[in-house]
């Protein structure tokens, strides 16, 4: 019986040796210590083994066990050992070696002036406020004084999604929605993309807006002025002119539009400025009274200015840019020069 158990473990031993992977010692150990294994077996039969020899017996079977198991683990690790040599050595990096270029992004141009327009209203207490692009007509057009049938309709070229439903032609409904929502004082800037049917140098059907407003107890024309005067200087220079010229709007009243001394001829006068000088950048007013009516404030109360700007525009301007489209071709060597 004890020769039995020594010549299980010649046969492990050999078994052992000629493994020559670690699948194979593997399943080694399933074959001499599984559950089935040949020496389980043995040890399951020791209750059959007369008392007189079952402890000499039982301790050969114990001592063989835990030699196979030693034998085999001390394989099992030596496999691991060279199987992970094998994959370093197949993945072997080179960190001496220069790494691939990944070309770097370019902030847009328009990205970069929104930004500086917006730090500098920031900068003088207003807060940013977001709104729907698909808007109600009735708060892109009713509520700013533009009936259906008013004239001023044709002004704008709408996308209509619905006879009730429009793109919004501006940011104005923005207004609109945080004076139905809040209390004056309010101290607001507007960004955000607008839709236009219209497409030329200087026109595409989609661009973004910078509008903005401030309304409290006495409000005048002299804050819409300093404000706006104070943005110009921030954004285009301090020595940069302004001038303030009568215009119309129907959700301000009166309206101007201003214009700034031409950044390009100094004002000698050349093609952007049309030999004038001038180049006009925003339009302004006092917010028309019905508007206020329209919202809910009572006007005998307050008072407030309204601006908008378009953003392309005004980047055009600051760089010389001639035509708006260059802004949509995502071309890298005309995104890189701002
Ligand atoms: C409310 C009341 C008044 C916003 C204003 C302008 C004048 C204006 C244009 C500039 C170039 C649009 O992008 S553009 O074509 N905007 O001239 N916008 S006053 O007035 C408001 C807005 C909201 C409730």
């Amino acid at each position: 019986m004890i020769e039995d158990i020594l010549s299980i473990k010649t046969l492990a031993e050999e078994d052992v040796k000629k493994a020559d992977d670690l699948g194979t010692i593997q399943s080694i150990r399933i074959k001499y210590l599984g559950k089935k294994g040949i020496l389980t077996d043995r040890i399951k039969s020791l209750s059959s083994i007369p008392k007189a020899e079952r402890a000499e017996y039982g301790c050969v079977i114990n001592e063989t066990k835990d030699y196979i198991e030693r034998i085999i683990t001390q394989r099992e690790e030596e496999f691991k050992t060279s199987e992970l040599g094998t994959l370093l050595k197949a993945r072997h990096i080179d960190v001496t070696v220069p790494g691939n270029f990944v070309p770097c992004g370019h902030n847009h141009p328009t990205s970069n002036v929104l930004e500086e327009i917006i730090d500098v209203f920031v900068s003088l207490g207003f807060r940013v406020e977001d709104g729907p692009e698909v808007e109600l007509d009735y708060y892109n057009f009713e509520a700013l004084n533009i009936p259906k049938d008013h004239p001023a309709r044709d002004m704008q070229d709408t996308f209509y999604i619905t006879d009730d439903i429009v793109l919004r032609t501006h940011t104005s409904p923005v207004q609109v929605r945080v004076m139905e929502r809040d209390k004056p004082p309010i101290r607001v800037i507007a960004p955000g993309k607008v839709y236009r049917c219209d497409t030329d140098v200087s026109h595409t059907p989609m661009f973004h807006q910078i509008e903005g407003f401030m309304v409290d107890e006495h409000i005048s024309m002299g804050d819409l002025k300093g404000v706006l005067e104070m943005f110009i200087h921030a954004v285009f220079g301090a020595n940069t002119k302004v001038r303030f010229r009568p215009s119309f709007f129907p959700f301000t009243e009166p309206s101007a539009e201003i214009d700034i001394g031409c950044l390009i001829c100094k004002g000698r006068g050349c093609k952007v400025c049309k030999n004038s000088g001038w180049v006009e950048i925003l339009g302004a007013g006092m917010i028309n009274p019905r508007v206020f009516e329209m919202v809910g404030y009572n006007p005998e109360s307050y008072t407030g200015f309204a601006f908008g700007m378009g953003i392309e525009r005004i980047t055009m301007l600051k760089y010389g840019i001639d035509d708006i489209r260059l802004f949509f071709e995502n071309d890298k060597r005309f995104l890189e020069q701002f």
